[in-house]
């Protein structure tokens, strides 16, 4: 059903919102209360608003709305008629400097597609807000620096919707004559509208108790669907666990008595940090061994770990502005890694965040949508929700902790925490903190929250054995990107080591060298042998590092570096550089790429986590971003090649390592994981290499799972194959999780990222499938979201698959803006393919401009990826 409140505003004359226009509101709200009668299709909001004017002005109160007409409006009691609305907000001229504001609306929360506001989702009421949800329910200044103490009182049908949950602390509750309820709830702490939160359903806990370092109770419940209460011990545990962790790491205590979470099917995104009433997409909740992949798990304990943290990094201390949203989110990302790094494997946590900042921060940083962590302007503020503000934003607070040491990075955010509590803060505010608590100078540095771009940095080293001097010069530079044609140079804290290309030995310990000028060189002493450069060691810096080092050097440091990372990457560069040659002239050499995977697997010492994403080559995607123009089909070519050559080669190996993995039952520890991620990457090599029992194998690991991990990992072998037992797989798959949507999701996300040359055909076909829909985003994201960045089928040279996901993406930004427009990116990377596909690219872009009723956001995001 359509929302109407998504026509209420056209885009096309694109209002444009700037950081420098910041001005503090004309009026605060200290007080609020609101007032629901909950129903599905007709929910009546009252709201009575506190009002103080907050300085000497005589303009009137202006409250943000969208789409609501207000049934009433009284000042102080008495109903008045001199209010008028403008763009979706209400507008009434006030005398005093403190009035009492009423408002009464009405809102239809079953017709709500775009999953912002007041919404029904599985037969459950909810809300979300950020950023700019709650002007959806009531009239309100919808900003961050307006903070409020909230009081809520719901009324709701006993039946259908038996637990009544806000922010803050229960304070009563009772029945009603005619079979509804009531509940009223006070949050102390005031907060920014963004962070009100209700939920109405017919939910169960699993429930816990969490005594907290000063000894106070905190009743913590995870609410979700009767049917699903068993798969939430894992959500639970990675709670408590967090909550310990950040008294222990950060000194940060819970400041409520109760603490809860809701999992709800429908969200635009993963999560929401509400005070005290988390909401969360179920995915990011529900886990067993049967129906969760080691992945989910990890991604689960993350996520509530994330929206945990953010009661300190965005609740204690919010945002002044949309533009400081990194304050926040690059914050407590930072504090998310440094929480899983620490239950397992710190060393495979920080490849797989790696990992992701190329495949998702990096490409934004070099298209056409680059901008700065602190952006300067934006249309529609839900599109800068992105790996840029959250991932980058994440590794620029990593650089301050490397370059102050641990020590002073916790003084820094000690004081950060005292400075700013129960404020709206600004990036500007955390620096200054952590300038006051070390006394070290963060000028020069302060450019990563202004620059956009991701700097690349050249490094060689000279070697004389007469003198035994070894020079090291190094130089960077940072690309232009819209709007920023010259940068200055940043300070790139980069860690690096010298090693003895004979010896294997120590010829310069690690240092830490912060680059902060265009270039610089550094001599070494004493470097009796030719030196083997490890530099960016951990990734100390998010930039890209250029270097001279040969396929001989790189092995040598895949197999004799002491930084995992360090290790990774020299073996990721080895890779990269064979599949680039490959890609360009249809053939390489893979002998050193194959001798340094064999070194690897051989290597007994290593953790068998770390030897699976060693041993992975490069996605289709990163080699195109090393190439001048991107050739799917000849990256697709290259990388096949290697794959099988790899497989073939080294077959005995993939074989012992597949047989050494298995496990008598499931366990869920970071051994037991490692131990199945190397299986299934073996797997993929032996099905690689075209051994004929291959894909009995990837069917017997199907069957014979105890556990998601192993099967999904099988079913992920077999959809890029042909044999009947693709067929068996998908079969089995769908018809004995028919009923699980978090796993049918998985099921059109396998089908969609196959390598078959039909992909195109069977995602057209399962678009129109009976459980397939838009108007749940985790469905169109595991179909439309995972098939638009499959390389090659999406890059079809006829245009067929730009066709299809601009068609579906039309479609849904019908429903929900949001989630269509979080999927135009692909469409944008046009200026890196041949001039063919780039027109292609660029009609469809063009198309998506032109369609009547667009939304801001896809206009925004659409426009932007044209210019
Ligand atoms: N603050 C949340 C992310 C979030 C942002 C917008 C949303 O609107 C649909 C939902 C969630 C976080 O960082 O987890
Ligand atoms: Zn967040």
């Amino acid at each position: 059903m359509l929302d109407v409140q998504a026509i209420a505003h056209p885009p096309l004359s694109p209002h444009v919102i700037r950081r420098e226009d910041y001005t503090p509101p004309d009026w605060q709200v200290p007080e609020i209360a609101l007032d629901f009668a909950l129903d599905a299709a007709a929910t009546s909001v009252r709201a009575t608003l506190n009002v103080v004017r907050s300085s000497a002005h005589d303009r009137p109160l202006v409250l943000d709305g969208a789409g609501q007409t207000p049934l009433s409006v009284k000042v102080d009691g008495v109903a008045v008629n001199d209010w008028w609305l403008k763009d979706g907000g209400l507008v009434i001229p006030l005398r005093g400097s403190a009035h009492v504001i009423e408002t009464e609306v009405e809102i239809a929360p079953e017709r709500n597609t775009q999953l912002m506001g007041l919404y029904a989702s599985g037969g459950n009421l909810c809300t979300q807000c950020e950023a700019e949800g709650f002007r959806r329910i009531t009239f309100f200044p919808d900003r961050p620096d307006v903070l409020s103490v909230y009081k809520v009182h719901m009324v709701a049908d006993k039946a259908r919707y038996p637990v009544l949950l806000a922010n803050g602390d229960p304070i009563a509750q009772g029945d009603l004559p005619d079979g509804r309820h009531w509940a009223d709830w006070h949050d102390p702490f005031p907060k920014p509208s963004y962070l009100f939160a209700l939920v109405a359903g017919d939910l169960v806990a699993n429930r816990a108790t969490f005594t907290t370092m000063s000894g106070r109770d905190v009743a913590l419940g995870i609410w979700v669907r009767a049917a699903d209460l068993a798969k939430t011990e894992h959500a639970l545990a990675a709670l408590q666990t967090s909550m310990a962790w950040d008294e222990r790491v950060y000194g940060r205590e819970y400041d409520l008595d109760v603490f809860n979470i809701v999992a709800v099917d429908d969200f635009n995104f993963g999560a929401m940090e509400n005070k005290g009433l988390n909401i969360f997409n179920s995915r990011y909740i529900l886990a067993d061994a049967d129906t969760a992949t080691d992945y989910d798990f990890d991604a689960i304990a993350a996520v509530v770990a994330h929206e945990y943290f953010h009661n300190w990094s965005g609740n204690r201390i919010t945002c002044r502005d949309w533009f400081q949203l990194s304050l926040k989110e690059g914050f407590t990302v930072f504090r998310d890694q440094g929480f899983s790094a620490d239950q397992g494997s710190a060393a495979v946590k920080r490849i797989e965040d790696v990992r992701g900042l190329r495949a998702a921060q990096f490409p934004e940083d070099a298209g056409p949508l680059a901008h700065p962590i602190r952006p300067d302007e934006y249309q529609e503020i839900s599109n800068f929700y992105t790996a840029t503000i959250y991932n980058k934003g994440a590794e620029v607070i990593r650089m301050i902790a490397t370059i102050l040491g641990p020590q002073r990075f916790r003084a820094g955010t000690d004081l950060y925490f005292e400075r700013f509590d129960g404020t709206a803060a600004t990036c500007e505010d955390f620096v200054a903190s952590m300038e006051a608590a070390s006394g070290v100078d963060l000028s020069q540095f302060r450019l990563w929250y202004s620059q956009a771009g991701t700097p690349r940095v050249t490094a060689s080293v000279a070697h004389d054995a007469g003198s035994g001097r070894a020079t090291l010069t190094l130089s960077q530079r940072t690309p232009p990107t819209p709007g920023q044609l010259d940068k200055q140079p940043m300070v790139l804290p980069l860690k690096l080591k010298l090693f003895g290309a004979e010896t294997a030995q120590t010829l310069a310990a690690e240092q830490l060298v912060l680059l902060d000028q265009p270039s610089e060189q550094i001599v070494f002493e004493g470097i009796s042998e030719r030196p083997v450069l490890s530099i960016n060691r951990g990734f100390s810096a998010p930039v890209v590092v250029e270097t001279d080092r040969s396929a001989a050097d790189l092995a040598f440091l895949s197999a004799h570096d002491d930084d995992p990372f360090a290790r990774y990457e020299a073996m990721q560069q080895l890779m990269l550089d064979t599949l680039v040659e490959s890609a360009a002239n249809g053939t390489a050499d893979h002998r050193a790429v194959i001798a340094a995977i064999a070194g690897t697997l051989d290597d007994a010492a290593l953790d068998p986590a770390f030897v699976a994403e060693v041993v992975l080559l490069p996605s289709d995607a990163f080699i195109g971003d090393q190439m001048a123009r991107v050739d799917p089909e000849a990256i697709f070519r290259a990388r096949e090649a290697l794959r099988r050559d790899v497989g073939r080669s080294l077959d005995t190996r993939w074989r012992a390592a597949y047989d050494a993995a298995q496990a008598d039952s499931f366990e869920y520890s970071p051994a037991a994981k490692g131990l199945r991620r190397l299986k299934t990457v073996a797997l993929g090599y032996i099905a690689a290499s075209g051994a004929a029992d291959a894909a009995g194998l990837a069917f017997g690991q199907f069957e014979a799972a105890d556990n998601m991990t192993d099967r999904q990992g099988a079913l992920a072998t077999l959809v890029s194959g042909d044999s009947p037992e693709r067929i068996a797989a998908l079969d089995i798959f769908y018809n004995r999780y028919s009923d699980n949507a978090l796993v049918l999701d998985k099921w059109f996300q396998a089908q969609a990222l196959s390598a078959r040359d039909d992909t195109l055909e069977i995602v057209a076909e399962l678009s129109r499938h009976r459980d397939f829909t838009l108007a749940n985003p985790n469905r169109a994201r595991a179909l439309i979201g995972a098939f638009s960045v499959n390389q090659r089928a999406f890059n079809a040279a006829d245009g067929a698959g730009y066709r299809f996901v601009a068609d579906q993406l039309i479609a849904l930004d019908r429903l929900n803006p949001q989630t269509a427009a979080k999927m135009i990116p692909p469409l944008g990377r046009w200026r890196r393919f041949d001039a063919a596909r780039a027109a292609l690219m660029r009609g469809e872009l063009e198309r998506i401009v032109a369609t009547p009723g667009l939304s801001k956001d896809m206009f925004e995001q659409a426009s932007k990826s044209l210019a």
